[in-house]
């Protein structure tokens, strides 16, 4: 027997740890449920333990069965490969700190071999030349191989494990490959056309909301990008180029993980950033009295989703006007998301802020009442989530935009450099 241990790929198609295992003998999945990933908010709980029920019906539905343990992973999976008196565990090879971190404890807990296999990526993230800028780094993408199917049959074994039921709070979409998939067509049948044309609406509507289901690998990119690329044009040109973003973010990490605590611009290292209580709630809750700051984070809160219009703006405001502890505010923003990711979240955050990644430059501070008209027209997305403003003009902002402004633009020419 032998194991394949699922952890951000919570899929059966286009996973080369669970075709290589096949190639080598009957397979048992498994998933470990790791405190240490799952000390999260309930709506991003509720969405990985819901994918994992997904994942054991595929299972099941192919004759096979999954592994559900709970605990830390150096523990449980020998526990497992001793249950199962198992050769040998395969897995996708993880790039964040803490996954390479997890999978070093494991491997020297296990009594057999961890197979680690590169998990297709557009690029891979842990290419040994850093890349600091995009466009160079986007440029190493040369077109992917074609994606693996999904086994047709698994062999029979017995199932182990309970999956929590966790109350999510807020509506999740459907669970698993088959939701992620209807998703993903219709987007390549109605959206990806337009998508350069209309990716920067506040509302998301210009793009596939497929972030969630990329986060925990219910979708590999690779699938994603071979997709686009056979229908190709404009639009899923651009599409590929957001999902290279993505990759962008994983190879960032992998080769400064201490972007994951600091500015990858050392200059901000010593920033004043300011620690006040109240800013910080009337940010996080959508109590600035700026609109679309407070449309933003109550649509986030209401849904857990956000276009990256919006995610660029509210965190422009936190770091540039409000001068808000830029880890504080992005690890908040992280816990109501349900696409929160740790490297997409650090690179958005460090970008947004100005703080060192790629070429966007400090002294870029939108304008938060045009950004509303450009990127809303007609106020339709502001009137559902902030009806009680009647346009993106300021009512009682907790501070004067015009001022603020200058006060960050001020700071920040004078951080030493
Ligand atoms: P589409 O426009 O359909 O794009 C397709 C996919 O490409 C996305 O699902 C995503 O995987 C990737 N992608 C798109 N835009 C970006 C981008 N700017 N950077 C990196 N990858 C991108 N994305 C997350 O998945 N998790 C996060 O925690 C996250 N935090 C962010 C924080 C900030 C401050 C900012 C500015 C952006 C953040 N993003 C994050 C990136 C982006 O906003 C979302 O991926 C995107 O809005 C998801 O919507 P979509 O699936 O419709 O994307
Ligand atoms: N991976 C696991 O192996 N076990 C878990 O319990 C995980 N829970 C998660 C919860 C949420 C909200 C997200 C992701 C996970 N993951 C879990 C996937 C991790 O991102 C992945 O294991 C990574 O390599 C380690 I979002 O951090």
């Amino acid at each position: 027997m032998l194991l394949v241990w699922h952890r951000a790929d919570l899929r059966l198609a286009d996973h080369p740890a669970l075709w290589e295992a096949l190639t080598q003998g009957p397979v048992v999945g498994l998933v470990v449920l790791d405190p240490n990933n799952l000390k999260t908010s309930p709506r991003r709980r509720a969405w990985f333990l819901e994918n994992v029920r997904a994942l054991r019906e595929g299972y099941q539905g192919r004759g096979g069965s999954l592994w559900v343990m709970e605990g830390y992973p150096w523990e449980r999976v020998p526990e497992a490969v001793k249950k199962l008196r198992a050769k040998g565990v395969y897995a996708l090879k993880a790039y964040t700190p803490y996954g390479r971190y997890r999978d070093g404890r494991v491997k020297e807990a296990l009594p057999v071999p961890l197979h680690l296999l590169p998990a297709p990526h557009l690029v891979p993230p842990d290419m040994p030349r850093p890349y600091r800028v995009y466009t160079p780094f986007s440029r190493q993408f040369r077109g992917t191989d074609p994606p693996l199917p999904a086994p047709d049959a698994l062999p029979q074994a017995p199932e182990e494990g309970e999956i929590p039921k966790e109350e999510a709070g807020i509506p999740l979409p459907e669970p698993g490959e088959e939701a992620a998939w209807q998703r993903l067509r219709l987007f390549l049948e109605k959206g990806i056309a337009e998508y350069h044309l209309k990716r920067d609406r506040l509302d998301g509507e210009g793009g596939s909301r497929l972030s969630p289901y990329f986060t925990l690998g219910v979708l590999s990119p690779r699938q994603a990008a071979w997709e686009a690329l056979r229908i190709g044009g404009e639009g899923a040109k651009t599409w590929v180029s957001e999902l290279l973003w993505r990759d962008f973010s994983y190879h960032l990490l992998y080769h400064f993980p201490q972007m994951q605590e600091k500015p990858l611009d050392p200059r901000f290292a010593a920033f004043p950033w300011q620690e006040d209580e109240g800013l910080f709630q009337a940010w996080l809750l959508g109590k600035t009295g700026v609109p679309l700051v407070d449309a933003a984070m109550r649509e986030l809160w209401a849904t857990g989703f956000l276009s990256n219009r919006a995610r660029m703006c509210v965190a422009q405001f936190a770091v540039k006007y409000l001068l808000l502890p830029w880890k504080r505010a992005e690890r908040a923003f992280k816990e109501l998301l349900l696409d929160g990711d740790t490297p997409q979240n650090l690179q958005g955050w460090q970008w947004a802020g100005g703080l060192g990644v790629d070429a966007a430059p400090y002294f870029r501070v939108f304008n938060l009442v045009e950004q509303g008209k450009r990127h809303d027209p007609e106020g339709s997305w502001l009137k559902g989530f902030a009806p009680e403003y009647p346009s993106y003009e300021p009512k009682d902002p907790v501070v004067d935009l015009v001022e603020a402004r200058r006060r960050y633009l001020a700071l920040a020419q004078g951080a030493p450099r």
